[in-house]
């Protein structure tokens, strides 16, 4: 390898700055802004009458899945367009006109693509046909499927062990591809399955099962129809997942409460003007929230706690703010709990958490009062150091309230990438199942490996320290994706071999092993042929209903293939014919391969029969009041402990966040604008009282450092603007933060990295 040119490789965005404008933060969602900048979107990359015509296919019973985020449809689907902006905009990404071609790479090295902005790099356009970028070259040159599939191959053959190999998932691929793909590796040897829910929901998966025995959230759409409070906490709906909105809306105008949790007051949870209806064009729209409580970053616990003790003294009195009947029937741990709580001052809860107590107090007057409550939350919860205890205080409220298993209540942890949990529930997963590995044996006659295997935090200092060296990803963008980029990227360069299976070009092309593959593959938009016949995937949603997706663009190239024909290719020329799967036949008849899905995976029984327009649910437990499986069979109280940070004076709290202009390392545009920010992703959010006490003025330029056991990481030249975040906080965009987490600092139990709460100092670095 020469090493000089991985040494040439920027492993992050370029620091230039774009041109920035500021305004002042908006105050509701969507309206005809949301429909105005759908459209710009889709018109530019793919033209007007393509993108009307796919649009209209977009989430509708008999089209394709938004390949956006994980939110359910709704039964009834607007025939004008059940989609929002952010979902055009994915659209847009994926659909582009534009082509990265042989031609294209031979213009420009991987050096110099590194050098441009990931916005430069991911709107180059779709990747055509298989890449190799060989040892001793600057650039990638086209190469056959048969030539790329028997090179991974003799890799794959030259590894001393199985798990020196590690297959990465992101949540945009199909049940059908996810399945085959976990089959492959288990085949292979590995439970080396590191997946991007790692990075993400990993921690409610991991509290919810060991509450409620499910690692899924329990209310469907309807409940939201029914509840009488939703807490939103740690989510931002109005960019990532803007069609939840029209559930609140729903909710409130059923006579339901909102109450919010978040650092920052988001836009779209204080107001949302529903572009379908008239009075969302022309009148204000519907007012979200009704309380508001300005939590400080990770201090979910404390508040939590607080209002839970609250309750507990008004329940004394009165004797009906507890669901008594609920906690004796289905509950272990409740005199536990109340104890626990004993042990917390109010004075204490309240000083920690930060927000005003009359506000706290107006929550707790609500909240006695009702018993169908639903909590919705994301990556503000999960992505800490106690993400798993965040989750399992939120379980604590609604076991206390009785909020399960009936209309209108229960848990939502509201899913990223839209087929993030169906690959999960399709076996996705680095741990060992017993019952899977006993169904895999049952319906293919071999035997899947019976040790764990690496998960995102661990499959990366593998790699850096040579222990694995095969890295497939199907989907994704890893590089940018994974916390402490720098590390990440030497893990990715000291591999023999990394594989992209990709829609679009990203800096994971770039950030390579010795030598590096691009398999170009189709994506949800486009059609999926066989011998003239369409076929159909499926997919689940955030509120686990299984459903099909058929795409419905001519696809950009002819040499592109799909993720299942991808995966049994590499296993086909991986196993040669010595092998019981038939990997060619299942890759290529998705019926054959739901067949087998359905008879490994429980729920999936009658996946090929099961009317899957529509969709159907799969089992829930929690929905049923069926908690057998934990211990004593009852659902389980947690006494959670207070997060502890031990800042030093100069020494703030960062949450890494999600532009109004991107879907997680792709960056549809540079704007932001909900929080009023414009043309320019390089800027740090900033309470005026800390602006003071450092000094800084409006548009200073800052670095950002984070030092963890005398390790100091560092980012360059950000822009300060002055926000209403509580004091001691920071905020500023993912993944250009991503080199300040260091790869050690994650969640206990569930590895998920610290993302949201970043330990760090900034300095001046000079006027704008
Ligand atoms: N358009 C678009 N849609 C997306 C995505 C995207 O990038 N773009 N990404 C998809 C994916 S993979 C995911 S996982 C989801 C992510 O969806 P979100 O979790 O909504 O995304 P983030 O921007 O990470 O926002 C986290 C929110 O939590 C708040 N927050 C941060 N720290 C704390 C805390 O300590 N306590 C509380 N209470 N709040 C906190 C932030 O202020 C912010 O409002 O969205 C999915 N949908
Ligand atoms: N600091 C910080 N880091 C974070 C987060 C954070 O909030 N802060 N969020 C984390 C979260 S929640 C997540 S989910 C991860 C996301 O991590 P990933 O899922 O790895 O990243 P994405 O940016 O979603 O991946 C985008 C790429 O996927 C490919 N792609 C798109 N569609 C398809 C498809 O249909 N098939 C295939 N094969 N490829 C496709 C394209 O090439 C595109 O460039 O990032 C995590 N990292
Ligand atoms: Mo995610």
């Amino acid at each position: 390898m020469s090493t000089s040119r991985r040494k040439k490789i920027q492993t992050q965005s370029s620091i230039k700055f774009t041109g920035i404008d500021l305004k002042t933060p908006a105050t509701y969602a969507a309206g005809l802004m949301g429909v105005k900048v759908a459209l710009e979107h889709t018109f530019k990359e793919m033209g007007a009458i393509r993108a009307l015509k796919t649009l209209s296919h977009m989430n509708q019973p008999e089209g394709f899945d938004c390949p956006g985020c994980a939110w359910p449809d709704p039964e009834k689907r607007s025939k004008i367009g059940e989609y929002c902006e952010n979902g055009a905009k994915a659209l847009a990404e994926e659909a582009t006109n534009l082509t990265v071609d042989n031609a294209f790479f031979s213009n420009f090295s991987v050096q110099e693509i590194s050098s441009w902005s990931d916005y430069k790099i991911g709107k180059s356009g779709r990747l055509v046909s298989p890449m190799i970028l060989k040892p001793d070259s600057n650039h990638y040159e086209e190469t056959t499927w048969h030539e790329a599939f028997r090179i991974i191959a003799d890799h794959l053959r030259a590894l001393s062990s199985p798990d020196e190999a590690v297959f990465y998932t992101s949540g945009r691929s199909s049940n059908e591809a996810a399945f085959l793909y976990g089959l492959f590796a288990r085949a292979f040897g590995t439970n080396n399955m590191p997946d991007c829910s790692n990075m993400c929901h990993e921690s409610s998966g991991v509290g919810l099962s060991e509450t409620l025995g499910i690692g899924k959230g329990s209310v469907k759409l309807e409940d939201f129809d029914k509840a009488e409070v939703i807490m939103v906490i740690g989510q931002n709906p109005g960019t990532n997942h803007p069609r939840m909105l029209s559930a609140l809306a729903k909710c409130k105008k059923n006579g339901g409460k909102i109450i919010t949790v978040n650092p920052l007051q988001e836009a779209g949870l204080i107001r949302f003007k529903n572009p379908q209806e008239v009075s969302g064009i022309l009148l204000s729209g519907n007012e979200l929230t009704d309380i508001f409580l300005q939590v400080k970053i990770n201090q979910d616990v404390a508040l939590l706690k607080l209002l839970e003790k609250k309750l507990a003294v008004l329940d004394k009195t009165k004797g009906d703010v507890f669901d008594h009947e609920f906690i004796e029937k289905y509950t272990e741990g409740y005199e536990s709990l109340l104890a626990h709580l004993e042990s917390h001052t109010n004075e204490e809860l309240l000083d920690l958490c930060g927000v005003d107590e009359k506000h706290i107090d107006e929550a707790v007057a609500l909240l006695s009062k009702k018993s169908k409550i639903i909590i919705c939350w994301a990556m503000g919860l999960t992505q800490h150091k106690n993400g798993v205890e965040n989750i399992k205080e939120c379980v604590n409220l609604l076991l206390l309230k009785g909020s399960l298993g009936k209309p209108g209540a229960g848990t939502c942890p509201v899913r990223g990438h839209s087929n993030v949990q169906g690959d999960r529930s399709v076996g996705i997963m680095h741990y060992v199942s017993k019952e899977l590995n006993a169904a895999i044996k049952k319906t293919f006659g071999f035997d899947p490996p019976a040790h764990e295997g690496l998960d995102v935090v661990k499959a990366i200092p593998a790699m850096h320290e040579g222990k694995a060296k095969v890295f497939i990803g199907l989907g994704g963008n890893f590089a940018s994706a994974a916390s402490d980029t720098e590390y990440t990227a030497q893990a990715l360069h000291n591999c023999d071999l990394t594989v992209q299976i990709s829609t679009k070009l990203n800096r994971s092309h770039l950030i390579t092993g010795k030598t590096a593959i691009i398999l170009p593959t189709l994506g949800r938009s486009d059609k999926d042929l066989k011998n003239g016949e369409q076929r159909h995937f499926t997919v689940e949603n955030s509120m686990g209903i299984v459903h099909r997706s058929q795409g419905f663009l001519d696809p950009i190239s002819d040499n592109l293939k799909s993720e299942p024909e991808i995966i049994a290719g590499i296993a086909a020329a991986y196993f040669r014919e010595d092998h019981p799967v038939k990997w060619k036949l299942l890759g290529s008849n998705y019926e054959l391969l739901r067949e087998k899905l359905g008879e490994v995976i429980s729920g999936f029984k009658d996946i090929n029969s099961k009317s899957q327009a529509s969709g159907y649910y799969l089992p829930n437990n929690v929905r049923d009041l069926d908690f057998s499986k934990l211990p004593n069979q009852k659902a389980q109280f947690t006494c959670t402990n207070l997060p502890e940070h031990d800042l030093k004076e100069n020494e703030y709290l960062l949450m890494s966040i999600r532009s109004h202009d991107q879907f997680n390392t792709t960056i549809y545009g540079l704007n932001d604008r909900y929080r009023g920010v414009y043309n320019e992703r390089r800027v740090l959010f900033m309470n005026e009282d800390d602006m003071i006490r450092e000094n800084l003025k409006k548009m200073d330029i800052v670095n950002i450092m984070s030092n963890y056991n005398g390790v100091e990481r560092k980012v360059l030249q950000f822009l300060v603007i002055p926000y209403a975040i509580p004091k001691g906080n920071l905020a500023a965009y993912f993944p250009e933060t991503n080199p300040l987490i260091p790869i050690q600092e994650y969640a206990e139990k569930s590895n998920t990295p610290i993302s949201k709460s970043i330990r760090v100092s900034i300095e001046y670095a000079g006027k704008f």
